[in-house]
């Protein structure tokens, strides 16, 4: 196992000045697989997330023009997060020539998805422990991607970490002026669902995050052909097992519905975190990630040789 790397321990990278994009996506896969947080420890000592996948948008790609009108005026171009965070606040004279997004997806671990496809009524401890304890590691990641960047002289940010952060309630649910997701969408690793999950090549139990910086990477193709194309019910018609899995009747046909589903993870904060080994400000959920046919992949369609993605996935 690598050695202990705290957020503030920076190594030279070899290959960084060569292939800065390959130099930092095996930076980061390393720092997750060889982290000693990456251990449920009072479950059973399972890995939280398994390998990364890692990608990469430019900066000033016009889909994050577009997220303007999808998500909402107040979402953050990499352009404005980075310049927002600087010291020298935004429309400074220092206005970064580049800009890029190194975005990454983090497939959470299979004893903690197999714990969860028990679950019929809220979280299992498995899969609250990695809200809270990945999320952590999560965010020591990225803390650890700006420093390595700064270190090397570029200015860097994790949006989701900068006081200009924020969740605004609208009427329809809650939307962040930094969406992960959307952002993974832009850096090619995944596409939406009818359940509202990002569909990766590892599959939908994951968690993402990001950092912005000014030294140029090379975008990574978007191999889709729409935001929904991983997700079969839209492609064919065909899967919705996420519409029986949620036991808050919050997805339907026409999609997900933000305010159930949040009204639900209340219900289930006052069942569940009283009980013991359960951590953090609220117990969680994502039964819709678990026991489903996108679990841990791209699900086929139902037109493809071998059935359905249910019956395939044994589900
Ligand atoms: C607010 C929030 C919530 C809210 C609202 C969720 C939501 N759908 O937005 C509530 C409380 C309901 C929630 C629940 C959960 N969350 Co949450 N949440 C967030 C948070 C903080 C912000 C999300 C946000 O900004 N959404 C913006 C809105 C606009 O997104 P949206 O409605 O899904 O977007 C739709 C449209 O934009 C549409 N669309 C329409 N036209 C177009 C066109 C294009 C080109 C594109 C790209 C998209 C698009 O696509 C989307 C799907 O329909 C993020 C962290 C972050 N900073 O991103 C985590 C995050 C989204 N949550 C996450 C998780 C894991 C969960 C839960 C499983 C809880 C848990 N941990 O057990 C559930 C899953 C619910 C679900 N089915 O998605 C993960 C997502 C992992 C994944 N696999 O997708 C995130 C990214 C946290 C993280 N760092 O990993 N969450
Ligand atoms: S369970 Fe099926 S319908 Fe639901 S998001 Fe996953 S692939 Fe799409
Ligand atoms: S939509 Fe919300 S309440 Fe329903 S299964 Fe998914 S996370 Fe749970």
């Amino acid at each position: 196992m690598p050695a202990d790397k705290t957020v503030g321990a920076i190594r030279e990278l070899p290959s960084f000045d060569s292939d800065p994009a390959r130099s930092l996506e095996g930076e980061i896969k390393s720092y997750i697989l060889g982290s000693p947080q990456n251990c449920l420890k009072d479950v059973d000592g399972s890995a939280i997330f398994e390998e990364p996948l890692v990608g990469f948008a430019n900066g000033d790609d016009s889909l994050f023009q577009d997220y303007k009108r999808v998500v909402g005026d107040f979402h953050l171009t990499p352009r404005e997060a980075l310049c927002l965070s600087s010291p020298e606040g935004p429309g400074h004279a220092s206005e970064p020539r580049h800009v890029s997004v190194v975005s990454w997806i983090l497939p959470i671990g299979k004893e903690t998805r197999l714990a969860n496809r028990k679950m019929t009524e809220g979280p299992s401890r498995h899969w609250n422990n990695v809200r809270w304890l990945g999320q952590e590691l999560n965010d020591n990641l990225a803390r650890h991607v700006v420093q390595l960047l700064e270190h090397k002289g570029y200015r860097a940010v994790a949006p989701d970490q900068t006081p200009a952060f924020e969740v605004r309630h609208l009427s329809n649910g809650r939307a962040s002026n930094w969406s992960q997701r959307h952002v993974a969408y832009a850096a090619g690793l995944g596409t939406f669902s009818l359940s509202d999950g990002l569909i990766t090549a590892r599959g939908i139990a994951m968690r993402c995050n990001s950092v912005v910086t000014d030294l140029e990477l090379p975008a990574t193709p978007r191999r889709y052909s729409s935001h929904v194309a991983n997700c079969p019910f839209f492609v064919d018609g065909s899967c919705g097992a996420c519409i029986k899995r949620c036991p808050a009747g919050a997805i339907t046909h026409k999609g997900h519905d933000k305010v159930k589903c949040s009204e639900m993870m209340q219900v289930f904060h006052k069942l569940y975190l009283t009980k013991p080994g359960y951590l953090g400000r609220y117990a969680a959920c994502g039964l819709c990630q678990t026991k489903v046919p996108c679990e841990s992949r791209i699900p086929k369609l139902a037109s493809a040789p071998g059935g359905s993605p249910a019956a395939r996935a044994g589900v």
